[in-house]
């Protein structure tokens, strides 16, 4: 075999044993570079005599186009090669359900979805939404709920107080939200009709108080506002919100120094079984107090209690959802665990609504 043809098996063997397009321009570089194997027999035929060129240089000739042939031919293959592993690495089943997005994995928290609920009863009954600050002056707090300075009932709230400012006024983290109504009141020429919804403190922490909490209060004022219209709200209010047909609520005498007369409010139910049943059974539930505002809130509210007559109520949420929803620890509610918050929580895009049904 002439040193060309071995040549040129040695170089189509390289070409076809090369795996990839690198392996494969190596090989070209060593045959047609400049100073490659191919390139180098090329410069020898200008020295060659006429016959020499008629035969050994038509060889090389042969063995350039033979070795340009086969890189171009591998290179075409490898393409190919390349392109069918990718294929078939890169497979995508397009009969799998879609991934869900972010917004549709997060959830509501039950107190929000608690909230919710609560807010579509009453903007039903045309109330709207106020709310007010959760770091309260002592005057917003107390005094103009009317505890008195130095009552006990001050101390009944185990309140979070502030280290008093310059002017020695110790600011406080609300005990409730009535501080809002009070404001409103200000600012809002009756009828007034709003709810309340937010967070409270107090200094309380077991398995079933928090000294972070939530409630909803509500107020309306106006010139004929009396007990019969509250027992008609809170139980229009009950039948929606516990999903059942017909109530049965028993009003209790109490004391709150912000209303005269004051009620505890219970509801019928039945805690034999594991769930709460409301609307039947022998037992009651506190779930709320009540009461005719006191003519000295709407005096600190700029009105005349001669012309003006309002109830309010308030109610913690915590436990009702606990209730509600039958979830054991309220501490669970604020620990942020991502577990619990996926068995517990609602999904973002079912809002409650009265004709969709409130929690369905
Ligand atoms: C309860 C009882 C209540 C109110 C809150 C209120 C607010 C103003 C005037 C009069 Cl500005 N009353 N709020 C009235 C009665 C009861 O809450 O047990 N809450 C958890």
């Amino acid at each position: 075999m002439s040193d060309i043809d071995q040549l040129n098996a040695s170089l189509l063997a390289e070409i076809a044993a090369a795996n990839d397009e690198a392996a494969l321009e190596a090989v070209r570089v060593s045959a047609l570079g400049k100073k490659g194997s191919v390139s180098e027999l090329l410069k020898t035929l200008g020295a060659m005599t006429p016959e020499e060129r008629q035969t050994k240089g038509a060889a090389i000739n042969t063995l350039k186009n033979a070795v340009t042939e086969a890189l171009a031919a591998r290179k075409t293959t490898l393409r190919q090669e390349a392109i069918n592993a990718r294929l078939k690495a890169e497979t995508v089943d397009v009969s799998l359900p879609v991934r869900s997005s972010p917004a549709e994995r997060g959830r509501i928290h039950p107190i929000s979805q608690i909230v919710d609920e609560i807010t579509a009863i009453f903007a039903d009954m045309g109330f709207s939404i106020a709310e007010g600050p959760d770091i309260e002056t002592d005057y917003y707090n107390f005094t103009a709920l009317n505890f008195p300075e130095g009552h006990p009932a001050r101390e009944m709230h185990d309140t979070f107080f502030f280290h008093p400012d310059e002017n020695g006024e110790r600011k406080v983290l609300r005990t409730h939200t009535s501080p809002v109504q009070v404001r409103t009141m200000e600012t809002q020429k009756p009828p007034i009709r709003i709810i309340i919804p937010g967070k409270t403190y107090r200094q309380d922490s077991d398995a079933t108080h928090s000294p972070m909490f939530h409630q909803v209060e509500g107020l309306v004022v106006d010139k004929k506002a009396n007990v019969a219209n509250i027992r008609w709200v809170l139980e229009e209010f009950c039948k929606t919100f516990f999903e059942v047909d017909s109530v049965t609520m028993r009003f209790r005498p109490s004391f709150f120094p912000f209303t005269e007369p004051s009620f505890e409010v219970d509801i019928q139910c039945d805690r034999s079984g594991p769930i709460v049943k409301f609307g039947e059974g022998s037992d009651w539930m506190e779930i709320l107090g009540c009461g005719m505002v006191h003519p000295n809130v709407l005096r600190y509210g700029g009105l005349d209690p001669d012309e003006y007559q309002g109830f309010a109520w308030g109610m913690g949420l915590d436990r009702i959802a606990m209730l509600k929803y039958g979830m054991p620890d309220l501490r669970d509610f604020f620990n942020a665990d991502v577990r619990w918050m996926t068995h517990y929580g609602f999904r973002p895009l079912d809002m409650p609504t009265l004709f969709g049904g409130l929690s369905a």
